[in-house]
């Protein structure tokens, strides 16, 4: 499916890189892709040769349901983090950046499962609030820790501290990231490994490989331009391989791994970008998918893993090389899946095996699959989880259409006619466990009470894929495919998809490389990004725009692929001119954002924030007690200090 376009660039890339090879190494800004990151072990206090007494026990993937039971090892983990705006320039470009303690990407969080982590957060950031979430975990025990401002918690003001004291309820590979704005696009994130059982063995844990599109403005200047329709910035300028990239002809050094011969190795490979969505591969190599997201899956075999903004896939890897071989693994960001600058897509770290010769660039060829420009995961008929859950009938039913709208100053993104934006001096789970369960029009809160289950059906009319994310939970993803049938044909008005399409940057001919055979939202197609507007119609027969009823909907057939263990994972990509159907239960009172992945959409008002058992989250007393002090010093803050607040807030 490659384009003779996305070839080009990889081979210019390549050609220009022989010349002057450096692999990163000391002094980098991570040791995260240098020969000095360790590899990882089984479970932190791993004894060579020691397979018993696992810190959690018996539990396994097949004999333990993660959502309902957990062990409980009796161990804090603790780091300090302080956060400064500073500048670096991780592909040799300097660069505004905010870091953890002075690093890019940021330190790697490591806990066994069964484990409480205590992360105590300072933010020297002069003049920006900030609260880190933390990717994929459920919060089960601790919904006020889910680092999410003016929805959880009140911002950690300029010069104010705050712990986050939690369990990482589930397994696998994770990342955290700011959610204060944009600014996890500035550098402020990091990967998370929760060790655990698993289900599929392996010799060596290479550790994280982060995958990022990259960018040399800051966050509040592209999230700006994309609310001022001025969407040139949001365009990418690199692509990095945990942190390291170079840019232009700067030479800048590259990540490096080793791999031993003969040895299996898991890769833990994350995306953390601000749009793009990856391809990664290795060059002569395939690999075994063990996990999506925090979800084990029935292993299966692939050459290119893609994963887009927010995504994890674990693998493992045979190294059936020579001893001598040096190899690249590539990660490719498809110009038709997020706007990019030219000859900024791909970013090509060395694999060394143990006697290969590191002073020179790998000469290997890319594998036939390495510039596949698909942008939509594994079909769902291969994705299935190792541990199976069946979904039943939902108790409520959400048909959301998505669309982007201009109000005459700004662009702003709506689900089912609402657009989204918080108010970080009441965060609303302190609100909800006061018992006022009356939130302001522009919050966009819903109250499912104590309804059992729920499913939505995401209706995507416009020519941009969506990675749709939902806090405090692993949804299922029931059904997904193309979505003409809604999108293609009665609306007359308002059919400036072109627009949209060129408004992010993706030329005609670029868009939604869909499955085979889908007239998937190419521009002039009959898409229409005011559809949402004029015929949303909720299923619970509110008119919700100016239209007539019935319209929406009409996508998904009911059926459902693998209905006795359908696919679950906390980010599905949502394709352009398709429909998605996800479906959770209701076992986790609190309040949870149901967001597109990509900064500048959540920024833009891309939110639904879905209220879970109410009555539940009054009992927990002692909600007040953990936000006081931030919304002590934040109000203080506030009250003097003017908040630049230009997107929704988080
Ligand atoms: C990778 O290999 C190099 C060369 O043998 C060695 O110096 C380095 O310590 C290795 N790193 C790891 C993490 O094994
Ligand atoms: C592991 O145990 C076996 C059997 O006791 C022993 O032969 C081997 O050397 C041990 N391996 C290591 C790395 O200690
Ligand atoms: C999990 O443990 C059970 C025993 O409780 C065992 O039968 C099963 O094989 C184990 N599963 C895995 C994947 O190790
Ligand atoms: C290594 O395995 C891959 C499949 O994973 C295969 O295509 C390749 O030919 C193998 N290489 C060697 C040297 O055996
Ligand atoms: C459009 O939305 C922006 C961002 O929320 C807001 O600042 C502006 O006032 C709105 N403009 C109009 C005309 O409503
Ligand atoms: C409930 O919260 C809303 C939004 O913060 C606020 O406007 C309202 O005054 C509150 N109602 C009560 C009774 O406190
Ligand atoms: C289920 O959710 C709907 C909102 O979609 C709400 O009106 C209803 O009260 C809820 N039912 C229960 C039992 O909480
Ligand atoms: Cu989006």
């Amino acid at each position: 499916m490659a384009s003779a376009f996305n070839w080009v660039v990889a081979a210019g890339f390549t050609s220009r890189l022989v010349a002057a090879f450096q692999i990163a190494g000391p002094g980098s800004m991570s040791n995260l892709g240098t020969p000095e990151a360790a590899f990882l072990p089984k479970f932190i206090g791993a004894q060579v040769n020691q397979t018993l007494n696992l810190p959690w026990g018996g539990m396994n993937v097949t004999n333990t349901d993660p959502y309902s039971s957990r062990p409980d090892t009796g161990v804090t983990r603790t780091y300090d983090w302080t956060i400064t705006r500073q500048t670096g320039s991780p592909d040799g470009v300097p660069n505004e950046l905010l870091l953890i303690n002075g690093q890019f990407p940021g330190p790697l969080v490591e806990a066994n499962w069964g484990d409480w982590l205590e992360i105590t957060v300072h933010n020297n950031i002069d003049n920006e609030g900030t609260a880190i979430h933390w990717h994929g975990t459920l919060q089960q025990e601790s919904p006020w820790q889910d680092g999410v401002p003016g929805i959880t918690q009140c911002p950690i003001a300029p010069g104010s501290t705050y712990t986050y004291r939690f369990k990482p309820d589930l397994y696998g590979t994770s990342w955290y990231h700011s959610h204060w704005e944009s600014q996890y696009a500035s550098g402020l994130t990091g990967p998370m490994v929760v060790y655990g059982p698993n289900h599929v063995d392996y010799d060596l844990d290479l550790g994280p490989v982060i995958v990022s599109d990259y960018f040399h403005e800051y966050y509040t200047e592209i999230e700006a331009g994309f609310l001022a329709k001025n969407v040139e910035v949001t365009s990418s300028d690199n692509n990095l391989i945990n942190g390291k990239n170079s840019f232009g002809d700067n030479d800048a050094p590259l990540a490096s791994f080793n791999f031993t011969s003969g040895k299996s190795i898991r890769l833990r490979l994350i995306n953390p970008s601000a749009f793009a969505v990856e391809k990664i591969s290795i060059d002569g190599h395939s690999m075994t998918v063990i996990a999506n997201d925090f979800v084990p899956v029935q292993p299966y075999v692939i050459d290119t893993v893609t994963l887009a903004a927010g995504q994890r896939t674990d693998v493992v890897v045979q190294a059936n090389g020579s001893s001598t071989d040096s190899i690249w693994l590539r990660a490719f960001k498809p110009p038709n899946c997020s706007p990019s600058k030219p000859d900024s897509n791909l970013a090509l770290a060395a694999i060394f095996y143990e006697n290969a010769d590191r002073t020179q660039a790998p000469a290997s060829v890319a594998n036939a699959d390495a510039y596949n420009d698909y942008c939509g995961n594994d079909p769902l008929s291969q994705t299935v989880p190792f541990f199976p859950m069946t979904p039943g009938d939902p108790d409520v039913t959400e048909i959301v259409p998505i669309e982007l709208r201009d109000n005459g100053t700004a662009d702003l993104w709506y689900m089912a006619d609402r657009t989204f934006r918080v108010d970080y001096n009441t965060p609303q789970l302190l609100n909800a466990e006061e018992g006022n369960l009356t939130f302001p029009y522009i919050q966009n809160v819903h109250n499912y009470g104590s309804n059992n289950s729920l499913r939505f059906v995401i209706e995507n009319p416009g020519a941009e894929p969506h990675p749709m994310h939902l806090h405090g939970h692993n949804f299922w993803v029931l059904q997904e495919g193309p979505c003409g049938g809604d999108t293609v044909g009665s609306d007359t008005q308002g059919d400036t998809s072109g627009g949209m399409a060129s408004a992010a940057g993706i030329g005609p001919g670029q868009v939604g490389h869909g499955p085979p055979g889908g007239p998937v939202g190419q521009p002039g197609a009959g898409v229409h990004m005011n559809y949402a507007r004029d015929k949303a119609v909720k299923r619970d027969g509110s008119d919700s725009g100016s239209g007539s009823s019935g319209l929406y909907g009409n996508c998904w057939d009911g059926s459902i692929t693998n209905p006795n263990n359908p696919q679950r994972r906390d980010v599905q990509m949502l394709l352009p001119g398709h429909y998605m159907v996800i479906q959770w239960n209701q076992d986790n009172p609190g309040i949870w954002p149901l967001h597109c992945h990509i900064a500048w959409h959540v920024a833009a008002g891309f939110a639904w924030i879905v209220l879970e058992r109410p009555d539940d989250i009054m009992k927990y007393g002692d909600i007040p007690s953990f936000m006081s002090q931030t919304c002590q010093d934040w109000d203080t803050w506030s009250s003097s200090d003017v908040v630049d607040q230009i997107g929704d807030g988080i």
